[in-house]
């Protein structure tokens, strides 16, 4: 068999030690079952290309509304398709398997967009922009970190000061996803109180540029980009008006962060699943690499990890579901489950050898990809001090 024969995308089978399956409703397997599909048919034959060119492949956003992806979880009035906490987390696993930057535009749109417009928005608010997002209409953006101010967004530089009736924003965010294709971008600033408030600002207005970053070798089928504000007016119905303070941002990075603990677990059961078939067809000293007992190693260590972040993510599903699921038990799963799939994948690209550092397998590009999503949303360190204040109740950050 040659190389190129030992992977076939459509033969996924991704892990299941524990029978997790047997958990799911019939609404999350729909689901899911649905999204892989769309992920087999219509991501894995062309993302390679995108990535290579770093490009988002923009014409997915229209099936990824029409299969419901997009703020699932909110109620059908607004556009979504009121998803329950565990299918919405096997939608992201599954994007991700994908590719991390696919699910990113999803779980900003949904997490980070359209959650704080529902959460906190006026009727004005949601009627103009939920349906618009939803039906892939609108992108949006959500603009915190800014060049200077990243793990410690209590810092921030971007000023909002009364003007009339209205606004005016100043300020530089970057790091933000969609924002060079977005029409609406969720803007956190100070106000003259130094009161964190945040704004829904159109990307069209004067003083607003969302210049892309270009050069990163991570998430290269998705878009990242800079927002400059220079005085920036905006009238005073573009404030989210039922959220002040800190909270308001930091509640969105909750909910994101809930997709990522699921999505990759998605990217890891895609590495996984390439180095497995390419073990059991591979051929070196007279048969299989995958009965060596370093291999079998590699691969019951990747299995093994990824089963208990399966377990992480259904329990943190149940508890979302239930409405008791707290930030600090999110962080331990964000930490644990970007660290596990980086792992897997870093230990998958040695199974494959030399071709495993091309495009003519996927374990690279989610290695790469994984590197970003270690660092966004609350780096490594930062959800380890979130979690170690939970348990000793000392504060590392003060
Ligand atoms: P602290 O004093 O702890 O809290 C201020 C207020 O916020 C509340 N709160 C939260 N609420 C909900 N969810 C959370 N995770 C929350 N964390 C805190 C807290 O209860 C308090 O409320 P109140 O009512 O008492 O005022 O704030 P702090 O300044 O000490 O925060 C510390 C720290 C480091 C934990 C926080 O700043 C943090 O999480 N930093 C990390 C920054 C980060 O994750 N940035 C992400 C930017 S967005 C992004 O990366 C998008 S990538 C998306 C993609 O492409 O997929
Ligand atoms: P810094 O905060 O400068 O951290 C640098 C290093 O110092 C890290 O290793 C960190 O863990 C460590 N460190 C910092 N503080 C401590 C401490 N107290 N103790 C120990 N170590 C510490 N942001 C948005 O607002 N919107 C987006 O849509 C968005 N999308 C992104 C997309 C991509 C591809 C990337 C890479 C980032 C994105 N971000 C976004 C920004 C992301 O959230 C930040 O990069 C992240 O929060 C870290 O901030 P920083 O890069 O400024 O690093």
């Amino acid at each position: 068999m040659s190389t190129s024969e030992t992977w076939d995308p459509t033969a996924f089978d991704p892990p299941d030690f524990y029978d997790l399956e047997a958990l799911l409703s019939e609404e999350a397997r729909h689901v899911r079952d649905d999204v892989r599909t769309v992920v087999t048919e219509e991501v894995m034959p062309i993302i390679e290309k995108y990535a290579q060119r770093g490009e988002f492949p923009r014409h997915l956003i229209s099936t990824f509304a029409e299969h419901g992806l997009l703020g699932s979880t909110l109620p059908p009035e607004y556009g979504g398709e009121g998803h329950s906490n565990i299918a919405y987390g096997l939608i992201m696993q599954e994007l991700e398997r994908g590719d991390s930057g696919l699910r990113s535009f999803c779980s900003v749109t949904g997490a980070l967009v359209m959650y704080p417009i529902w959460q906190y928005g006026s009727d004005a608010q949601r009627e103009r922009w939920l349906p618009a997002l939803a039906n892939g209409e609108a992108i949006g953006c959500f603009g915190l970190t800014e060049p200077d101010v990243g793990s410690n967004p209590a810092e921030m530089k971007t000023r909002a000061r009364r003007d009339g009736d209205g606004w005016v924003i100043d300020g530089h965010k970057r790091w933000s996803t969609n924002a060079t294709i977005a029409d609406v971008a969720v803007i956190w600033a100070k106000d003259e109180d130094d009161t964190v408030r945040g704004f829904l600002v159109e990307t069209d207005r004067d003083g607003v540029e969302t210049p892309p970053i270009d050069d990163s070798w991570s998430l290269r089928a998705a878009v990242t980009s800079e927002v400059v504000l220079d005085d920036v007016r905006v009238p005073d119905a573009a404030r989210l008006p039922e959220v002040s303070g800190l909270k308001g941002p930091l509640s969105c990075l909750t909910q994101a962060r809930y997709g990522i603990c699921w999505g990759t677990i998605g990217a890891a059961m895609a590495c996984f699943d390439t180095a497995r078939q390419h073990a059991q067809n591979r051929e070196q000293f007279g048969g299989p690499i995958g009965r060596f007992q370093l291999m079998q190693e590699r691969l019951v260590d990747m299995v093994q990890e990824i089963t208990k972040a399966q377990l992480l993510n259904w329990r943190l599903g149940t508890l979302k579901e239930a409405g008791t699921m707290r930030p600090q038990q999110v962080s331990l799963a964000k930490r644990n489950n970007c660290q596990t799939a980086l792992d897997v994948a870093r230990s998958a690209r040695q199974v494959l050898g030399g071709n495993g550092v091309t495009s003519m397998y996927p374990v690279m590009r989610h290695m790469n990809n994984l590197e970003s999503v270690v660092t966004y949303e609350g780096t490594h360190e930062v959800h380890t001090l979130i979690v170690g204040e939970d348990v000793t109740g000392l504060n590392a950050f003060t």
